[in-house]
């Protein structure tokens, strides 16, 4: 069989190669730009790109009506070879005192006078194991998280910021500074969009003394911070019961569009 498709398919080589071009039309339209390999998604605060895309490959997360929070409604993701986006929508009723409440300085709990923002992590697991790692706000553990600004003087902020941290030996470790292209987000409205860099991501994550890269299958979810440093949301998120005190959820696993 296989060399039946191999056969069919060097024919095809032959005959385009011997297909004379027709000599009034310009070179055809092989150009250098795959559309394939064209970013899905463009971080400019407008989310009809979102709309466009194959929902089967889109992971969505919406907010528990019986978990602890309210304020975020809902986050979905989509990945590509290239990059991993992300996008959350904010409670309409909240986002405009949310983003007001995200100004001036206050004082943090070293003493120190720090920019009031709103901030939010990028929890990531890649090594597809889920018991070692960080165990907080998700019911599985994962090894990385991304820390940035949402938002500063009262509106939304770029994340551009974000670092990148690792669960190392029980200790967070930073392994990658902010500000050097790893995410880049835009709010407009009460929605936002983040795109990250797996290229960064994976450069950072090979170096470290636990290399654990991302590959096609890995696992996300965001937790959320109001003013201070205040608690305002995890996704995924579930109901509260006995066995589930926190309303933590499962974090989204994540297949990439290849
Ligand atoms: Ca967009």
């Amino acid at each position: 069989m296989k060399k039946f498709v191999l056969f069919l398919a060097a024919t095809a080589f032959m005959f385009a190669a011997c297909t004379p071009k027709d000599p009034d039309t310009p070179d055809g339209p092989d150009g250098p730009d795959d559309p394939e390999e064209q970013v899905a998604i463009t971080i400019d605060g407008n989310f009809d790109d979102w709309a466009a895309l194959d929902a089967s490959k889109v992971a969505v997360a919406k907010n528990d009506p019986n978990s602890p929070w309210d304020a975020v409604k809902q986050m979905r993701v989509y990945a590509n070879p290239d990059f991993v986006f992300y996008y959350f929508e904010i409670d309409n009723a909240q986002v405009k005192e949310l983003l007001e409440s995200a100004v001036g300085t206050y004082i943090n709990s070293e003493g120190k006078e720090s920019p009031n923002t709103l901030n939010m992590r990028i929890n990531l697991n890649t090594d597809g194991e889920f018991t070692s790692g960080y165990e907080n706000y998700h019911l599985q553990c994962y090894d990385f998280i991304i820390e940035g600004t949402l938002a500063q003087d009262g509106k939304w902020d770029t994340f551009a910021d974000a670092t990148l941290h690792q669960r190392i030996n029980k200790k967070w470790v930073t392994i990658m500074n902010g500000g050097q292209g790893l995410t880049m987000g835009a709010g407009n409205g009460n929605k936002f969009e983040i795109m990250l860099t797996r290229e960064l991501f994976n450069n950072a994550a090979a170096g470290s003394s636990e290399p654990k890269p991302m590959g096609d299958i890995f696992q996300t979810g965001l937790r959320f911070y109001g003013a201070e440093w205040s608690e305002l949301s995890n996704l995924p998120n579930a109901a509260i019961t006995d066995d589930n005190a926190q309303g933590w959820g499962n974090m989204l696993e994540i297949v990439t569009d290849k």
